[in-house]
Parts: C-alpha cells; structure tokens; sequence
C-alpha cells in the first residue's frame, strides 16, 4: 500500500509569521506519521516559508521570473522548511529523507509538469520516506514558477500508483455554505458555491483549487486536520472523502 500525505502549510507553520514553523503540530504529526506501516510520501506546502518570499517576487503558478535571488530566496526558504520536517520526522522514528523538486522537475511552455518518479519509487521500496515540498521549478519560456503541494500530490498520486492520498490541511474537512464538513465529494459543481479562497498569503489557491485536483486522482483522497492524522493513519476515514 502506496500512501501520498501532503501536511498543508498553514499545519506545519505558523502561517501569519514569517518563516516560523508550529512546533507542536510538526512533533503531533511526526508522531503520527512514527505509527504508520505503509510506504509513505510526504508532501508539505509552503506556509509562512515560501508564499511569503513567493508574493514578495510576484511569483505564482503561472507568473514566472527569471531573477535568481528571487528562485534562491523562495527555493531556499522551502529547503529550511523541509530540513525542519525532515528533523522533525526523523526524531519520531521516520525514516525519512529530503527530496527538492526544484532540482528535478520542470514545466513546458504550456505549464505542464515533468517530474522523473524513478527516484522515488527506488527510495520507497528500499524503505525511505521521501519528503517533498512544494517550490519554485524552471518554467519553459517563463522562467521559473511556483509548484503547489497539490500539484506535486496529483503528479505523484498518479505516478506512484498510490492506494490513497490524505491532505491535513488547516480545517477539519471541506466545508458547505454553512461550515459544515462536507462527507463526500464526487463533482466539483455540487460544492462550487460553498468553497471560498484561503485567507492568508497563499499564491496557489485555496480550498476550490485542492478540491479540483483531488478530484482528477485515481486514489481516493481525504481532507482532514492535524486531529484527524491519527485515523488516516490507521486507514480509517476522516474529514472529507474526495473521489
Ligand atoms: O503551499 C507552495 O506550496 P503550497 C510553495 O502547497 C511555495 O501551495 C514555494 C510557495
């Protein structure tokens, strides 16, 4: 069994200070990535690390740059973020090991995205936990432009043929007009409506543009917080099912 978690940056960060990692929730969600006996792939967003230093250089998805301090200082805020993931994992028990996209992957004139996945499976069966983050990559005509951890989660969810994919984000699942945590998702124009942007800093979309992505996977995917890590772990089903 195959496992893609992504930790959402506004989880493993304090997302309104710049460049502060949450200490309690990196240690609460080591812990519970210690107990799991799957082959396992991180993934962990930005936060206060890199959309800070991204808007700074008007950087995002589509919006490139060709300024070098701009790809180093983005590119190595994320590497500061990883290394404490990384640590972090490590300390619980995980044998985790630091994987940069920044020095693999690239995007074609049209914006798609080529990322080698040889690597990575070779690391998963010899027992490794890769840990990626989403970055800045070189950018066909454009430069270089930001990839989101949703992205990478989509790329390598596919690639990787993985059994499920889980994405601890800020809340406790997708919720409906009414804040409530939507069970299960299976068309983007059932919850359209009821999904707003994020409300910090954040040049990769909100809630709406998560949910698209794991709508395309093969995997089912859930949406849930720190508090539902533990039950995803254990294979069980919290927050949001999106498939
Ligand atoms: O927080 C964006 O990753 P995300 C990473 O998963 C950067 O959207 C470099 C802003």
């Amino acid at each position: 069994m195959t496992t893609v978690l992504k930790l959402g940056g506004s989880v493993v960060t304090e997302k309104d200070e710049p460049e502060t990692v949450d200490r309690e929730n990196l240690r609460r969600a080591a812990d519970a990535l210690a107990k799991s006996d799957e082959e396992l792939v991180v993934i962990h967003g930005g936060g206060s690390f890199g959309h800070h230093h991204a808007a700074e250089h008007g950087v995002s998805t589509t919006d490139g740059t060709h300024d070098t301090e701009a790809v180093r200082a983005i590119h190595g805020a994320m590497k500061d973020l990883n290394e404490a993931v990384v640590d972090a994992l490590a300390v619980a028990g995980v044998s985790a090991v630091p994987v940069h996209p920044f020095s693999a992957a690239s995007r074609n004139s049209a914006g798609d995205l080529s990322l080698p996945t040889d690597q990575l499976a070779t690391m998963l069966d010899e027992g490794f936990t890769p840990v990626l983050h989403g970055d800045v990559v070189v950018h066909e005509t454009a430069g270089a432009t930001i990839l989101s951890g949703d992205e990478l989660v989509v790329a390598l969810a596919d690639a990787l043929d993985a059994d499920r994919v889980g994405v601890c984000s800020a809340v406790p699942g997708v919720y409906d007009a009414d804040e409530n945590v939507i069970d299960r998702i299976d068309a983007f124009g059932d919850v359209a409506d009821a999904l707003g942007g994020s409300d910090a800093t954040d040049v990769t979309g909100g809630m709406a543009a998560k949910v698209r992505e794991l709508l395309g996977l093969a995997a089912p995917a859930y949406v849930f917080d720190i508090d539902g890590l533990d039950e995803f772990i254990a294979g069980e089903h919290p927050g949001t099912r999106i498939d």
